[in-house]
């Protein structure tokens, strides 16, 4: 492969620089009468010739210290030579030989022996040129593309140690905070849904309060063992419950929660540990919750993390395709991905489910490096040609083509359409490439994988290289509120068909729900074999306090009004009360068609961020968190749209 590499490189740059030289030596011979050369001794006159040149060059360009040495050999002026021991060797192998020779010396002879100091200068001069070679040997033995990947990565690394610096030294640009709208209140009017509002606030604070008791600074409470629960997705960071629920704490006007939770970023959050985590866990989760904090509270401290955390991230990128790595060691900057992603590839809904958080950190530590690196996905998206215009869930970051042609609204896929819609509406409807991949990507998968069951429940089926697996997961419902969200928008007078789907949508995670014993849905449930709507596998019938069904109710309550939509909704709080609170806190099932709970004992970061929150703002009135101003990334975290007419951030270099 380096030979190939080599040759692209060398042919016609070679044979020029060949050709120029020699006839122009040998033009000269010639003329001067019959004593010319033969090409043979042309070329080893002209070797000599550039090895003698080379050696002078090196001596005077990679002598870390020439005037020393031109001082010392022509001049023999002892003042500029130092005793060798205080002098630093260079890199290398070489550069210890040296060292110790200097050591030896330094015993046997005087400090400030000339002869011992030009022994001692030549070795540098060796070794210095030994090493230039070898890296010059090095790098032709690179791949052009590697060659300018290597010379990319460096000016990033310079760019990221910039950025952490400002970070470090509180540099960061101000920023136009504009009025929040509606971040707070939305008290109902209504008794009746003040106190369902009201038992929702109680319900956060039942999850807060044990946690605090039980688990306070790790990730996760164990809600019926009563104890922390670490899960790998986050490395050694810690702390997830905490930034999860920031945002929640702050909008339920739980203040002294919330001072309690800011104290604990700003004494404990710490990122500067050697931990491997999933970059779409810790972006959506924490780099969300802290810049949703940011912009509730005005809190620098959360701003602050948010940029730093998000600076950690970047070394994720470096592939050759600019597709992020799946996991990433914050310490060592090293990438891979899952070992069970179909050939070694990337996942869809995980580099896809960057954009919204990337482009608000590049607003808020003013450095276009995470828009652009969010902006190339996009790019390589969208020069793709895309199977019947899907979107198969795997991808290389090498070659930077699809791998598996498996495609899913649900796990792997997922959120990647939801932040197409939501980087067109964040963008305050300019980004307008987001808005068309994201309508040519609905309009296939409604073409390729919805289908009505027999009995009329519309359903998002999965494609698997063109047959259909008749199965939609919980995951999958956060749909029904994404077609809704984005009806508005729709081309070619498609806005009643996107509401209505919707609908229909919802209406299907609902009977998900209800034919299950505990009223509250499974994992993923079935629409073949006789059945529709019900999980037929055992390991299918799990619910893990998730928050997409009751997502979508809340975009179709703050979208029509229609209070089927309320009950719905108050329907799965009586569930939760019922079968998951235990005294310690929220605990999943693992059986939702059982009589008997069987709880998984764990009380997940996303039931305070996302499940209790989406509620709340169901029993609210529409003016908290209005939909035109406000974005809720995958975990319900507050992003405000970027208004077109946002002063530009300028970077404060003081
Ligand atoms: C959350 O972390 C996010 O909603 C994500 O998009 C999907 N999985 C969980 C909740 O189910």
């Amino acid at each position: 492969m380096p030979v190939g590499g080599l040759s692209p490189l060398f042919s016609p740059a070679g044979s020029g620089l060949g050709g120029g030289l020699g006839g122009g030596l040998g033009g000269g011979r010639k003329g001067s009468g019959p004593a010319a050369f033969r090409l043979t001794e042309k070329f080893v006159l002209l070797l000599v010739f550039s090895a003698f040149i080379t050696l002078c060059f090196g001596a005077i360009f990679f002598l870390p210290d020439s005037s020393k040495l031109l001082s010392g050999v022509l001049f023999h002026s002892s003042p500029a030579l130092q005793p060798p021991a205080d002098r630093k060797p260079g890199p290398g192998a070489r550069a210890e030989d040296a060292a110790d020779g200097r050591a030896r010396r330094g015993e046997e002879g005087a400090p400030g022996d000339p002869a011992a100091a030009l022994e001692d200068n030549l070795a540098r001069i060796r070794e210095n040129h030994e090493r230039a070679l070898r890296e010059a040997k090095e790098t032709l033995q690179k791949l052009p593309e590697e060659i300018q990947r290597d010379i990319l990565m460096e000016k990033e690394k310079v760019a990221q140690d910039q950025l952490s610096n400002r970070v470090g030294f509180k540099m960061l640009p101000p920023v136009d905070l504009a009025p929040l709208v509606g971040a707070i209140d939305g008290e109902p009017a209504d008794a009746a849904i003040r106190e369902k509002r009201e038992k929702i606030k109680e319900m956060m604070k039942h999850a807060w309060n044990n946690y605090k008791r039980y688990a306070w600074g790790k990730n996760e409470l164990k809600p019926v063992s009563k104890g922390g629960h670490s899960s790998s997705l986050f490395g050694n960071i810690q702390g997830a419950t905490i930034v999860d629920a920031l945002d929640t704490l702050f909008i339920m006007k739980m203040k002294d929660e919330f001072e309690e939770a800011k104290a604990w970023v700003d004494e404990n959050l710490n990122f500067n540990m050697n931990a491997e985590v999933s970059v779409f866990e810790v972006n959506i989760r924490f780099v969300g919750g802290l810049i949703s904090a940011y912009y509730l509270s005005g809190e620098e401290i959360f701003r602050k993390k948010a940029v730093e955390l998000g600076v950690k991230l970047l070394p994720a990128f470096h592939t050759p395709s600019g597709i992020p790595w799946a996991l990433l060691n914050i310490k060592s900057g090293i990438g891979r991905n899952w070992p069970w992603a179909s050939g070694g590839s990337s996942i869809l809904a995980e580099f896809g489910t960057l954009h919204l958080e990337f482009i608000h950190l590049s607003y808020l530590s003013g450095n276009p490096i995470f828009a652009d690196k969010v902006m190339n996905i996009r790019t390589v998206l969208n020069n793709l040609e895309k199977p019947q215009g899907l979107y198969p869930n795997y991808l290389n970051p090498n070659s930077g083509q699809w791998a598996q042609y498996h495609v899913s609204v649900g796990g792997l896929g997922d959120s990647f359409y939801e932040y197409l819609l939501k980087a067109w509406l964040m963008s305050d409807k300019t980004d307008l490439q987001a808005k068309k991949m994201y309508f040519d990507a609905i309009k296939a998968i409604e073409t390729h994988l919805i289908r009505k069951s027999r009995n009329g429940l519309t359903y998002i089926a999965e494609w698997k290289g063109g047959l259909l697996e008749h199965k939609m997961g919980h995951l999958t419902c956060f749909a029904g509120g994404m077609f809704a969200l984005g009806a508005d928008d729709a081309p070619e007078g498609l806005t009643q068909h996107y509401l209505q789907l919707g609908a229909e949508i919802a209406r299907t995670c609902h009977e998900s729900y209800n034919r299950t014993f505990v009223k509250l849905g499974p994992e993923a449930f079935r629409f073949d074999g006789g059945v529709e709507a019900i999980a037929t596998r055992q390991n299918e019938k799990y619910y893990i306090l998730r928050p997409e069904v009751v997502e979508t109710y809340m975009y179709m309550w703050r979208l029509t009004h229609d209070p089927k939509y309320r009950k719905w909704a108050w329907e799965a709080v009586e569930a939760l009360e019922k079968h998951c609170r235990v005294k310690g806190g929220y605990s999943g099932l693992r059986d939702v068609y059982f009589h008997k709970e069987s709880y998984d004992d764990v009380q997940q970061s996303f039931f305070l961020a996302e499940t209790l929150k989406y509620l709340y703002l169901i029993f609210s009135d529409d003016d908290l968190l209005p939909l035109e101003h406000w974005i809720f990334n995958t975990e319900a975290h507050l992003l405000p749209v970027l208004s077109r007419n946002i002063k530009k951030v300028e970077v404060n270099e003081k």
